[in-house]
């Protein structure tokens, strides 16, 4: 018995040894199948490692930075994605710089026709002016005080009066009452009034601060001459620094207007400093020439 023991011992042994060679076979030669880490190129099999590398591909398409190549100049929302990706930004790039919230003032110049005796934004200054007949067609009396009771220069084209109304009602919120000076002049009346000052101090000191008719703005009916209540520094420079001025160099454009001889753009204009002087344009205009200290000629004539 010890014998036939000892043979089935030897069989157990030999079968124990065929077994751990087989194994050992099946790991070194066709891993796939087995528990270790497969390297990413291990073939064409269908492993789940097998995906992986593909799915890695995807970020490349999602890529921010990837994506001014695919679509440029496609369209504005596509342009903003550019200007979002971190280091993107190239500064001399107009359509990046719109996209980042930068006014496109030359599409907004393009919608105004400085031209249009008309159009809230026509331009007068001493280059360019208003036919002789010219009168707007929606004259209306403003009512607000007037300083002076002569009612021939209390009239404003219907937007900037109505626009006006609401400036003065805030100017009364805020503590301040203002008052009238002169609104719409007809060609008549500018040169009646042209020709007054120039009798009285002469040709060229009256240039600085009376138009010559068909020059005023007066005469497109989108401009008013501003005081206090009281009447005082009225179309003076004492006006200058008294609380309405700067009340209304600082709130004029909420409502529409700009001060439209603002201090230091004399050259510019051709007129003196006169910060009585609002001239309506319209609130997107106001504003705009308002933030970037701009007269209108800066604006329209200067490509700015
Ligand atoms: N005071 C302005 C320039 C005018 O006469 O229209
Ligand atoms: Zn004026």
């Amino acid at each position: 018995m010890p014998h036939i023991r000892g043979k089935r011992m030897l069989y157990v042994i030999i079968i124990l040894i065929a077994s751990i060679w087989l194994s050992s076979c099946a790991a070194s030669g066709n891993g796939q199948t087995s528990g270790s880490p497969a390297p990413a190129d291990s073939g064409p099999s269908g492993t789940h490692q097998d995906q992986e590398p593909a799915h890695d591909d995807e970020p490349d398409t999602e890529d921010p930075s990837a994506e001014p190549d695919q679509d440029q100049g496609q369209d504005t929302d596509d342009a903003n994605s550019e200007a979002d990706a971190p280091g993107d930004v190239d500064p001399s790039d107009h359509t990046v710089g719109e996209a980042e919230g930068q006014t496109d003032y030359e599409a907004i110049r393009a919608r105004y026709d400085i031209s249009d005796p008309d159009s809230i934004a026509v331009l007068v200054n001493k280059t360019y002016g208003l036919p002789a007949d010219y009168e707007p067609d929606d004259l209306v009396k403003v009512a607000i005080p007037f300083v002076y009771q002569d009612e021939t220069v209390h009239s404003l084209r219907q937007i900037a009066a109505d626009a006006l109304i609401e400036m003065f009602a805030a100017a009364k919120e805020d503590g301040l009452e203002l008052a009238g000076v002169s609104g719409y002049r007809s060609y008549a009346i500018q040169k009646m009034l042209y020709e007054k000052y120039v009798a009285r101090d002469g040709e060229e000191a009256a240039n600085k601060y009376s138009a010559k008719p068909g020059h005023s703005e007066h005469s497109t009916g989108l401009a008013m001459d501003v005081a206090g209540i009281s009447g005082k520094c009225a179309a003076n420079n004492c006006f200058a620094g008294t609380p309405e001025a700067l009340w209304l160099a600082e709130h004029a454009h909420e409502y529409g207007f700009i001060i439209r001889y603002p201090l230091g753009k004399e050259d510019i204009t051709g007129y003196q400093y006169e910060p009585w002087h609002l001239r309506y344009v319209g609130t997107e205009l106001a504003a705009i020439l308002y933030e970037n200290d701009w007269t209108m000629e800066e604006f329209f004539l200067n490509e700015t």
